[in-house]
């Protein structure tokens, strides 16, 4: 990006990004292991449908596959690049599997993603079903790790980090916004858009960095002690 002189602003990252070596694994799970991997994964269909059910992991292999390259933003400040992520479109699973079971009538405003780990999310129906919005199921050409999400994720890489939630096994679908849960210093954005910096639910973005930013340390180093790999670190 340059301005009036010429003049390079910025990284090339969305703003208020810096860029880290590899791909750090980081949540709110901390050190905790990753949550064991059922023998028979499923993605369960909650919320706004005729009749709640389940679609195998399995399943996902009789859809039509894409593939992404793409940067992973976390909110906290840091950006892992150019990741290459393999899977089923969300909006693809969406049309095929899941849209089909909405009540005639029923307007879906957002799909609330859970993880094996009780970590959650909520996404907007537009944002979930744009282009880019990937159920991953591998990474770099690799089945997916326990690090980043095992056996399957969903990824949102316009969206910060907490958006993409890992060992995804549930869909709810609403159709109001969900109640907010957080208290009022670390509030998600409803949409965490990254190129907006929609960093925070009360604060402009470039409010929280330096905040925001410290975390980055100490939620790096409790998650690399659950890491999968941790005896090679020691
Ligand atoms: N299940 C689950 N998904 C999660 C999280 C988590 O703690 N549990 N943390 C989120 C956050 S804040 C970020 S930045 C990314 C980090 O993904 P990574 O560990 O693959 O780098 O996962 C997101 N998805
Ligand atoms: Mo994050």
């Amino acid at each position: 990006m340059g301005d009036a002189k010429g003049l390079i602003k910025g990284n090339g990252l969305p703003p208020g990004q810096r860029r880290v070596e590899g791909f750090p694994r980081f949540g709110s799970h901390l050190s905790r292991p990753a949550p064991a991997v059922p023998v028979d994964p499923v993605i369960e269909v909650r919320g706004a449908v005729t009749e709640e059910f389940d679609i195998p992991l399995a399943s996902l292999s009789l859809l039509p596959r894409q593939e992404i390259a793409a940067d992973f933003h976390c909110v906290a400040g840091w950006t892992a690049t150019d990741l290459r992520w393999e899977g089923v479109s969300f909006a693809t699973l969406y049309r095929a599997l899941i849209e089909p079971a909405v009540p005639p009538g029923t307007l879906i405003t957002h799909i609330k993603c859970g993880g094996l780990d009780g970590w959650e999310a909520a996404v907007t129906i537009d944002d979930i079903l744009a282009d880019d919005v990937l159920i991953a199921q591998n990474l770099d050409g690799h089945p997916l790790d326990s690090d980043h999400g095992a056996p399957a994720r969903l990824v949102s890489p316009s969206q910060y980090g907490y958006m993409s939630v890992k060992h995804l096994s549930s869909v709810e679908l609403l159709i109001t916004a969900p109640a907010i849960t957080e208290g009022p210093l670390i509030r998600s954005h409803p949409r965490g858009r990254v190129w907006e910096e929609e960093r925070h639910g009360l604060l402009p973005g470039r409010a929280v960095r330096l905040l925001y930013r410290a975390l980055i340390g100490p939620i790096r180093f409790l998650s690399a002690r659950g890491a999968r790999d941790r005896h090679t670190l020691e």
